[in-house]
């Protein structure tokens, strides 16, 4: 059986006369004034939080700098000693179809190097045809070297040469080789503090490293070690 509801209770939409009075009570303006307390000591807090982040990315940022910098050095490093493997695949391919070395005038330290002379005779323009005149050093105009993006010396004394991976004012330089002349399997080594250690290879190279100085060769990058 149903009731009816009373027609005295309250519906929930209509606030009672006494609730509605209770919005100015002193206790919820006490309340309301927290919370905006709060709210601004919130917004405090963002500022301060904010600026200790800045000071740490600041941090952060200045430690990654030099290791960002160690790791490109490293990269560089781990690329000149692939590049000079390069040169000494590239001297025993031409060993091997010519049966003796390429004849390059010297480029430093007594030693003869990646030079633009030298580029041209692994790297023949095949393209001039058989009109042009063909380099002794290799007059079946083969190509033993591919130079790929970045490895030509774009200006400076080197210009055109086969360059290590270190940029320099001056421009970067050649990697120098050296080659078992006597054909007894070994190569001096160029280091003069090794006491004419010998190296078990038919040729050799090396980069004179990030500081561009062959005589300093605490940092020269070679294809032997
Ligand atoms: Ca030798
Ligand atoms: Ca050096």
């Amino acid at each position: 059986m149903k009731h009816p509801l009373p027609s005295s209770l309250p519906l929930a939409s209509s606030a009672s006369p006494r609730l509605r009075a209770s919005h100015s009570s002193p206790r919820l303006r006490l309340s309301a004034s927290l919370r905006e307390f709060r709210a601004s000591s919130t917004a405090a807090f963002t500022l301060v939080e904010l600026l200790v982040v800045i000071v740490i990315l600041g941090i952060l940022l200045a430690m990654m700098v030099p290791a960002a910098g160690m790791i490109l050095k490293r990269v560089k490093v781990a690329q000149a000693r692939s590049d000079a493997q390069v040169v000494v695949a590239t001297m025993s391919k031409y060993r091997l179809e010519y049966n003796r070395w390429p004849d390059v005038k010297e480029v430093a330290e007594g030693y003869a190097g990646t030079s633009k002379e030298w580029v041209d005779i692994m790297n023949p323009d095949i393209t001039t045809g058989t009109s042009a005149k063909r380099d002794p050093n290799n007059f079946r105009q083969l190509r033993f070297l591919e130079m790929g993006k970045g490895m030509r010396i774009e200006s400076g004394t080197h210009e055109g040469g086969f360059g290590d991976p270190f940029p320099h004012k001056d421009g970067r330089v050649p990697f120098l080789y050296a080659i078992d002349d006597d054909g007894d399997g070994h190569v001096k080594n160029p280091d003069p503090d090794k006491g004419g250690e010998l190296i078990r290879a038919d040729v050799v190279a090396w980069s004179a490293g990030p500081d561009g100085d062959y005589r300093s060769w605490e940092d020269n990058v070679t294809s032997w070690e």
